[in-house]
């Protein structure tokens, strides 16, 4: 780790040491998500994991997803957290309360993240099939295996988080948008009150010592509430929405589940269970039109919404890119694709790279260190390049991978990055970053 080593000189060698961060943070049973703060396995890590996993090994990749379906509950939920026996993180298996709960064996927490999976496994399957051999044949056997568990995640989402006919996810906690502390939740996190509960004590603000790029301790104990609401009642999807002080349409795990579920149908029709497919592109269709229904006119953005407030959420995040990921309406494509390259986005000239910041960098709630709340985090940038790649534009795809690939050549694979100024920031070799510098070199 000596200074000569960063910044990285050549793709080549951004490539092999993003395959040594993937290659150090493996324990065996799964890759953390990050080597300090987070040594454990979260859903959507695991997915972005595998997909960059499996630039180098399929049978790897495929591994990562397997260990994240076995901790599938009954219900169809997969949960956000599978630990590990790697202590130091809070809030821990404990503290959730699922022990009885989550399946026997499985420690787990109880809320879910955004199911970037089926896409992430069609990806794999891809790139498998076209390398053809033991590669073609893993995958197809994984893909048939496992279809049914996928379908059942897909089919939890829909009945216990979206059965009231929006075509909007709920979620109930800011862990399960994936995106914690993002200005979206302000509202919704300001009228949740913190009630009686056990003291407790933050781990990541041991390892992330400059605790402005962290969540505060206000915000934390909000946190904790819910996962206390939720334990109270057994993580019983059916007694949630009943108890519940935090409870929002997330518009971007809609949109990711429209286009996970076209996915789904693609795979359930090439590997033995065509009979599903008209079920999951009829989801797709409903989140696809409950996303397009949420856009502001005037901002051209998608809203989150406020169940509990009855209101739409306003303040300008990368969320309100939803329609990229799923919308069939080429008119709202292409008004968010002249936001996006736009001045408040990502052509702000003041900005070190061309690539979406978490919140408008024109927004007055900017914080560019903060977490969600306007640092650059390379997993989304890949992940949006993705969704516009599958709609045919190579050209969009081609400028995010130039403006990503130098970003990533400072060589820390940063968990986010300060937006003008390229510093990265919170956890030093994440996964998921190792991840998508793979998959932008593949
Ligand atoms: C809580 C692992 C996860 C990501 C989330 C990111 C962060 C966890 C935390 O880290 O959340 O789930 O402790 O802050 O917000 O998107 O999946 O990388």
């Amino acid at each position: 780790n000596s200074d000569d080593s960063y910044p990285i000189r050549t793709l080549g060698e951004l490539g092999s040491r993003a395959r040594d961060v993937l290659a150090a943070n493996d324990i065996g049973t799964m890759v953390t998500a990050a080597p300090n703060l987070y040594p454990h396995m979260w859903s959507w890590d695991a997915a972005f994991v595998a997909t960059g996993l499996s630039t180098v090994s399929v049978a790897r990749a495929l591994q990562e997803l397997d260990y994240l379906v076995a901790a599938q509950w009954k219900s169809g939920m997969i949960p956000h957290i599978v630990f590990s026996d790697v202590p130091g993180y809070f809030p821990d298996v404990d503290r959730w309360g699922t022990r009885g709960v989550s399946p026997e064996g499985v420690q787990s927490s109880g809320i879910c993240q955004p199911p970037v999976h089926a896409t992430m496994l069609r990806r794999i399957v891809e790139r498998a099939t076209a390398a053809g051999g033991e590669d073609a044949r893993l995958a197809e056997d994984f893909t048939r295996r496992t279809l049914p568990h996928w379908i059942d995640w897909h089919a939890w989402l829909r009945s216990a988080r979206g059965g009231d006919g929006s075509g909007l996810l709920t979620i109930y906690h800011g862990w399960e948008s994936g995106m914690d502390n993002s200005p979206r939740f302000d509202g919704p996190y300001s009228r949740v009150q913190p009630g009686d509960m056990e003291p407790f004590v933050r781990t990541d603000t041991l390892k992330v010592t400059d605790h402005s790029q962290r969540p505060s301790d206000e915000e934390y104990s909000r946190y904790l509430w819910l996962v206390q609401q939720m334990a109270d009642v057994g993580f019983d999807d059916a007694r949630l929405p009943g108890v519940m002080s935090f409870q929002v349409k997330d518009v971007f795990m809609s949109a990711i589940f429209a286009a996970a579920s076209e996915d789904l149908a693609v795979l359930a029709e090439q590997f033995g269970l065509p009979e599903e497919t008209p079920q999951l592109r009829q989801w797709a269709r409903e989140f696809r039109d409950g996303v397009d229904a949420t856009v502001d006119a005037e901002t051209g953005l998608a809203r989150d919404r406020d169940v509990l407030a009855g209101e739409w959420i306003g303040p300008p995040t990368i969320a309100g890119f939803a329609p990229l990921v799923s919308t069939a309406d080429q008119a709202l494509l292409d008004r968010q694709l002249e936001i996006f390259e736009g001045p408040d986005w990502t052509g702000d000239p003041r900005l070190a790279f061309p690539l979406p910041a978490s919140t408008s960098t024109t927004y007055e709630g900017l914080k560019p260190r903060q977490y969600w709340r306007g640092p650059v985090w390379p997993v989304m940038n890949w992940y949006l390049a993705h969704c516009l790649r599958r709609r045919g534009d190579g050209k969009r795809y081609g400028q995010l991978r130039e403006a990503s690939l130098a970003q990533l050549m400072e060589g820390h694979f940063g968990e986010y990055y300060e937006p003008f100024t390229g510093e990265p920031l919170g956890s030093m070799d994440q996964s998921w970053t190792a991840a998508v510098a793979l998959e932008w070199l593949a």
